[in-house]
């Protein structure tokens, strides 16, 4: 059935997202370098349930079928992102051609496909030597960076559509503040956030030499903050929120300085620093799950903690679950940032616990009615004014959900991680039915049905 409210205009793009770690396995396979992920997942105690990366969905082997059940869902893109260790395993110098042959199939294919490729330089695992160097907390990694992303532009950019630099920096920073439990807590927190956005920004000029076709862009995650109540403590709270989170990477990245607390930017940059990291985007994209409730909190680092959302159910991961809000986000996006470039949903998703039934079918219709919730919303920003281009869905396989391993799935297509057999879920045949009724001009230009 077609679902009239979630008609979009033509040209509008509809993908699945995936990365790296989280589907290819062969962690170590022609001449893989390990990565950081791999590290701390081999460490005892490591992943939940003893989870690594060694096989995962084993996409790596598995590309043909995977990339068919992309074109089964009828999808017009397709985000992935590039594991830095297996294309250049020192984190600088030699590139390892096997490595980068896998893209190469992976992006032929797509394109055989009428799929377009959306890759993202940087989804969290860099090799492991990089890690050892510091990772992100150390400035060097920045220029490692931007190197390692002219690389893959030179090979890939006659055939990328769309590149995405850094997949959600603020993961990043919260990643090194929290530390895996086995690790003590490193407190650079900021100054990863720097490091990474001095890496971007970097990396933003050199894409563009060596892929002057392609658009560029960056995946950030945001929430939307709301305060738990009147109180000034809680108002002021959701305030800093919004700055350590949210307006963290916008404001350095759209309006060149990084948000003020008590009249001071709460990074110190310098002019050139500053500079480097607002080279402009041709799109931004926007990974959305949850909005987050703010109360004062001393506990937090910054001073606020999230608190549950009163007559509000939680998924599996224990986020809220309020499509509804999603549009508040978006609204709070167009309105505070009115010269933003055009916007890709880039990640939207439901975590939960699949299972097939005794006849063997998936019906994850918790998932579907929460991306069908979050999508009217993408469709009424559009409505009002929001200049949004595409819509990814995270993610076309159940995968390593990083720390808390394979439980939670995310997939379109349930993976049975013994077997590693593919099935498609109800969610899957929702997709690619709601694709299918979206008026056609995208593919040739021509044939608009109107
Ligand atoms: C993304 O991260 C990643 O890009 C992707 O790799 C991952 O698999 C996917 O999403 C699913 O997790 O408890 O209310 O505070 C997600 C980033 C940031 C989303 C924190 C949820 C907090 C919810 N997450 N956010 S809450």
């Amino acid at each position: 059935m077609s679902e009239p409210d979630l008609l979009f205009p033509p040209g509008f793009r509809w993908g699945v997202a995936t990365a790296a770690f989280q589907i290819e396995g062969a962690w170590d396979a022609d001449g893989k370098g390990p990565s950081n992920w791999d590290t701390r997942a081999h460490r005892p105690g490591g992943l939940a349930g003893g989870a690594t990366g060694d096989v995962a969905c084993d996409h790596y082997h598995r590309l043909t079928e995977d990339l068919d059940l992309l074109a089964g869902l009828g999808v017009d893109s397709y985000r992935f992102s590039v594991s830095w260790p297996r294309v250049q395993p020192a984190g600088r110098g030699r590139w390892n051609g096997r490595g980068l042959a896998f893209y190469d199939r992976l992006v032929d294919g797509l394109l055989a496909r009428d799929i377009e490729p959306m890759l993202t330089v940087y989804h969290w695992d860099h090799p492991q030597p990089i890690e050892d160097a510091g990772g992100w907390a150390d400035r060097d990694t920045a220029a490692r960076f931007a190197d390692y992303a002219e690389g893959l532009a030179a090979r890939f950019g006659d055939r990328v559509t769309r590149w995405i630099t850094l997949n959600e920096p603020l993961s990043v920073m919260h990643a090194e503040m929290t530390g895996p439990p086995e690790a003590p807590v490193r407190r650079h927190g900021l100054r990863v956030a720097h490091h990474l956005l001095l890496g971007h920004g970097l990396a933003v000029p050199r894409l563009r030499a060596q892929a002057p076709h392609g658009e560029i862009g960056i995946s950030l995650n945001l929430a939307g903050m709301t305060a738990a109540g009147e109180h000034p403590h809680d108002v002021a709270a959701a305030a800093r929120a919004e700055v350590y989170e949210d307006r963290l990477f916008l404001d350095p990245l759209l309006r060149g300085e990084y948000p003020r607390l008590d009249d001071r930017p709460v990074i110190e940059a310098d002019d050139a620093d500053r500079a480097v990291i607002a080279a402009p985007l041709d799109f931004l994209g926007v990974n959305w799950y949850a909005p987050a409730r703010i109360a004062a909190s001393t506990s937090g680092v910054f001073g606020y903690t999230r608190v549950p959302w009163p007559g509000t159910s939680t998924n599996l991961l224990g986020w809220p679950v309020a499509p509804e809000l999603f549009g508040a986000l978006l609204t709070w996006l167009r309105a505070r940032y009115p010269d933003a470039p055009p916007i890709h949903v880039t990640e939207n998703g439901f975590p939960a616990v699949d299972e097939p039934d005794v006849t063997g079918s998936v019906q994850d219709l918790r998932r579907v009615t929460y991306l069908r919730a979050c999508l009217r919303e993408v469709s009424a920003a559009v409505e009002a004014g929001s200049d949004i281009r595409g819509y990814h869905v995270w993610s076309l396989l159940d995968n390593l959900e990083w720390e808390h391993g394979y439980r939670p799935r995310f997939g379109l297509v349930h993976v049975d991680f013994a077997t590693l057999a593919r099935t498609p879920k109800a969610s899957y045949r929702w997709y690619r039915q709601l694709i299918s009724g979206q008026p056609r001009d995208r593919k040739e230009g021509s044939a608009c049905s109107g």
